[in-house]
C-alpha cells in the first residue's frame, strides 16, 4: 500500500489541517509526530528508501527500531494537505536510539521537525508509562494558553486549577492536570528533558510564551485534548478581559463531587483554597 493511502497517514494529515484551521500554526509553527504500529510499517514499507543516519540530538534507547511519522523542520502545517510528501515523512530510529534515518517523504532535502528531541523524549516516556498505548505527540502555538502565560503564575497548580474551573468537562478530560515549563530556548535537548519530566505525570505541558505539547493514544484524543485546554484558556481570557474577580465559579468541593460521579481521581494539590 502507498503511504499516502494508509489510514494513519490520512489521520495525520487531517489532524495537521485541523490545527491549521484552528489558527494554531502560523508560518512553520508547531509540529506533529506519530509512533507507527509494526503492522502499519509492514503495510507501507515497499515504498521506503533508506536515507543516511543522522544524529537525533538526544538519546532515546527505548525507541530503538521504532518508526515515526513526523512533520518537517520549517514546513508549514497549511501545506500538509496539498504537499504531503514534502511537508512530513517517516523516520526510523537506530538500535541505540541516537540516530534517525528518513525512509519516506521529507522530499527536497527536508529534515524532521526542529523539536525532534522533545517529540522523541516525550514518546519514550509515554510509551513506558502507558504500556505502549500512547502514539501521538502534538505541539501547537495555541493563542489563549500563550496569552495566559503572561499573566498567571507559571505553576502546574495554578494553570491546572484555573483551566479546570473554566469548563466543567476539563477535569474529566485532563484529570491528571497540566505541567508548565518556564521560558526556555526551544529546539534543544534541555527543553526536551524538562518537558519529558512533566510527561511522566501529565498529558499536557505548556511552554511559557510559546505554546503547548499534548500526548495521547490516537489523533482524535490528542487533538481533542489540545482543543479542550485551549478552549478553556479562551474562556479564561474572555473572563479576565471583563473582570479580575469571578462572581461565582466551580469550588474545590464541587470538583470532589464531580470526581466521584465521573469516577476520576483529581489530585488534592489542585484543590487548594484560594
Ligand atoms: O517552528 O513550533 O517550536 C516550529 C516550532 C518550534
Ligand atoms: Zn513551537
Amino acid at each position: 500500500m502507498k503511504v499516502l493511502d494508509a489510514e494513519f497517514t490520512q489521520g495525520f494529515i487531517r489532524m495537521a489541517n485541523d490545527g491549521w484551521e484552528q489558527g494554531w500554526h502560523e508560518r512553520n509553527g508547531g509540529n506533529l509526530s506519530y509512533r507507527m504500529k509494526s503492522e502499519e510499517v509492514d503495510m507501507v514499507k515497499e515504498e521506503f528508501s533508506t536515507g543516511d543516519w543522522r544524529e537525533i540530538g538526544t538519546c532515546v534507547p527505548d525507541l530503538a527500531g521504532e518508526f515515526f511519522m513526523v512533520t518537517g523542520s520549517g514546513k508549514f502545517f497549511r501545506n500538509v494537505i496539498i504537499k504531503p510528501a514534502e511537508s512530513f515523512g517517516i523516520i526510523e530510529i537506530d538500535e541505540k536510539g541516537e540516530n534517525y534515518r528518513i525512509m519516506w517523504g521529507l522530499e527536497g532535502g527536508a529534515r524532521p521537525t526542529s523539536e525532534l528531541p522533545s517529540h522523541l523524549m516525550n514518546h519514550e516516556v509515554k510509551k513506558r508509562v502507558t504500556d505502549g498505548k500512547y502514539r501521538v505527540i502534538y505541539h501547537a502555538h495555541t493563542t489563549n494558553v500563550i496569552a495566559l502565560t503572561f499573566v498567571l503564575p507559571l505553576t502546574d497548580e495554578v494553570f491546572t486549577r484555573e483551566l479546570w474551573e473554566m469548563a466543567t468537562e476539563c477535569p474529566v478530560v485532563f484529570p491528571d492536570g497540566i505541567g508548565v515549563v518556564p521560558w526556555m530556548v526551544p529546539g534543544g535537548r534541555e527543553i526536551a528533558v524538562e518537558t519529558s519530566k512533566l510527561m511522566e505525570k501529565y498529558d499536557v505541558a505548556i511552554w511559557a510564551h510559546h505554546g503547548m505539547f499534548a500526548a495521547g493514544e490516537d489523533f482524535d484524543l490528542t487533538f481533542g485534548l489540545m482543543h479542550t485546554v485551549e478552549k478553556s484558556a479562551e474562556i479564561l481570557v474572555k473572563t479576565l478581559s471583563m473582570t479580575n474577580a469571578k462572581r461565582q465559579t466551580i469550588t474545590p468541593d464541587d470538583f470532589r463531587h464531580l470526581a466521584k460521579d465521573f469516577k476520576v481521581t483529581l489530585p488534592e494539590k489542585f484543590l487548594f483554597e484560594k
